[in-house]
């Protein structure tokens, strides 16, 4: 699996989806400061909600092969602003999370967010369900250089 940076704000479901992309078992816990679970990179939200930290993300990646951008579904706050993902050194996709618990409209408007902060592919998942994490799992397998 590539090496994944979880990127999104307070709350959105990175570390849940850290621990089902890894087969473990899905517990809260607070992320409190950057953190590998397996071969992937756990971030606090408090990273993308606070200018200041946002850079130490940037720095990070560099460690890693891929950024996921999350944002939470069921919220209508978001932290992505256009153009984003074009700070990142290395390739950024986006994750619509816990689809379980929003509208497609919800789901629809996130989507197209995401696409504006330019991550691309965008997948549809929920940790809860199931929903999208096989189609996530797959692209992550797949060799970084395509
Ligand atoms: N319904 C639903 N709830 C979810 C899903 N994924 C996560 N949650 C819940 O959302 C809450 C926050 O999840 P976390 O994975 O801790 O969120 P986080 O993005 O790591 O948060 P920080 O560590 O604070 O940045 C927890 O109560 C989870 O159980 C999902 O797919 N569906
Ligand atoms: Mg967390």
């Amino acid at each position: 699996m590539r090496k994944v940076i979880m990127v999104g704000h307070v709350a959105c479901g990175k570390t849940t989806l850290c621990q089902c992309l890894n087969g473990m078992e899905m517990k809260y816990k607070k992320t409190q400061a950057l953190e590998v679970i397996h071969k992937t990179i756990d971030t606090p939200g408090e990273y993308v909600e606070r200018r200041s930290l946002f850079h130490a993300l940037v720095v990070t990646s560099v460690e890693a092969d891929q950024v996921l951008f999350v944002q939470d579904a069921s919220q209508d706050r978001f932290m992505f602003s256009p153009g984003q993902a074009s700070a990142f050194p290395i390739p950024v996709a986006g994750v619509v999370s816990k689809a379980d618990m929003a509208t497609p409209r919800q789901v629809q408007d996130a989507i197209e967010l995401l696409e504006l902060a330019g991550a691309s592919p965008i997948f549809v998942v929920s940790a809860f369900t199931g929903q999208g994490i096989e189609a996530l799992r797959d692209f992550l397998e797949e060799d970084v250089d395509g």
